[in-house]
């Protein structure tokens, strides 16, 4: 016969063994490669690439992982999709003309607009945060570089151009810099974070870390980044950093792989792609 409080002990020691204190929780379940989160500006919704339908499309969900929905519906690969600032309109990749170029959309998938014509591979668009311009990144693969289009005129300039690939080109909330990923210091080893001051256009090293450092997404605040990192004691995590590298706090520990952060807007949490047993999910965990 079991005695009673013996059996609630061992419950309460189960609870505790089995509640995780960082809160992480799957936001996609599904056996397909679910890539890329990109929080919505109104906190709500999660923008994110898939090949569940047997090509790549992007789609939208919850945070709480409830209410899918599908944007776009073709056989071409359409990847990497990013808000606008008003949360109206949507950037993404796709190879629908041929070569990989930048396109936008409407929310719910009509009015497509194709953005650039250029010889190579863009990829990795993001919205600025007054709406004007789009970044990405753009050329072959060992030579990436970071151009900004105007979302009007679809001019296209290069920013913080050097020798070595820059990658991953993400707008600081008040617009005025832009972090990114690049080996233009380690001899195209080691990926390290960068910041662009867009007006006196001084780019100003953020990690020294040995393991790469990459994909970075800002703080609400500005004040912090969270980047994916590799690291050679610590394996790989969401790495959060502040302005001068020092890191804060880590999520997304004990996947296979882990990438492409997205802080909400209210700075409470953060998504990302995390690996497990192959297969790729979209999950949300607190911010540290
Ligand atoms: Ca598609
Ligand atoms: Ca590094
Ligand atoms: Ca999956």
């Amino acid at each position: 016969m079991t005695h009673p409080i013996l059996y609630m002990t061992l419950m309460l020691l189960l609870i505790a063994a089995t509640t995780d204190p960082r809160q992480t929780q799957n936001v996609t379940r599904n056996v397909a490669e679910d890539r890329y989160p990109n929080w919505s500006p109104d906190g709500k919704r999660i923008l994110f690439e898939s090949n569940r339908s047997g090509n790549r499309d992007i789609y939208t969900i919850n945070a709480d992982g409830t209410d899918l929905r599908q944007i776009t519906r073709d056989s071409p690969s359409d990847r990497q999709p990013a808000w606008d600032p008003t949360g109206t309109s949507i950037v993404f990749q796709s190879d629908r003309d041929g070569s990989p170029e930048i396109y936008t959309m409407k929310a719910d998938g009509s009015e497509v607009v194709r953005l650039t014509r250029r010889a190579g591979e863009e990829l990795f668009p993001s919205w600025s945060p007054d709406g004007k311009y789009i970044a990405f990144t753009a050329g072959e693969a060992s030579k990436l570089d970071l151009f900004l289009i105007d979302v009007e005129t679809l001019a296209v300039r290069p920013i913080a151009p050097s020798s070595l690939r820059d990658v991953w080109a993400r707008w600081s909330p008040d617009g005025r810099q832009i972090a990114f990923f690049s080996r233009r210091d380690t001899a195209d080893e080691d990926d390290e974070i960068y910041v662009l001051d867009q007006s006196s256009l001084k780019v100003e090293r953020i990690t020294n870390r040995q393991g790469h450092d990459f994909c970075p997404s800002w703080s609400p605040d500005g004040k912090r980044l969270a980047v994916a990192a590799v690291d050679a004691v610590q394996g790989r995590s969401i790495n959060v950093i502040d302005l001068k590298g020092r890191i804060i706090g880590r999520v997304g520990t004990g996947f296979e792989r882990v990438t492409e952060p997205s802080w909400s807007p209210d700075g409470s949490k953060i998504a990302y792609s995390g690996r497990k047993s192959g297969n790729w999910d979209i999950y949300v965990e607190k911010s540290p």
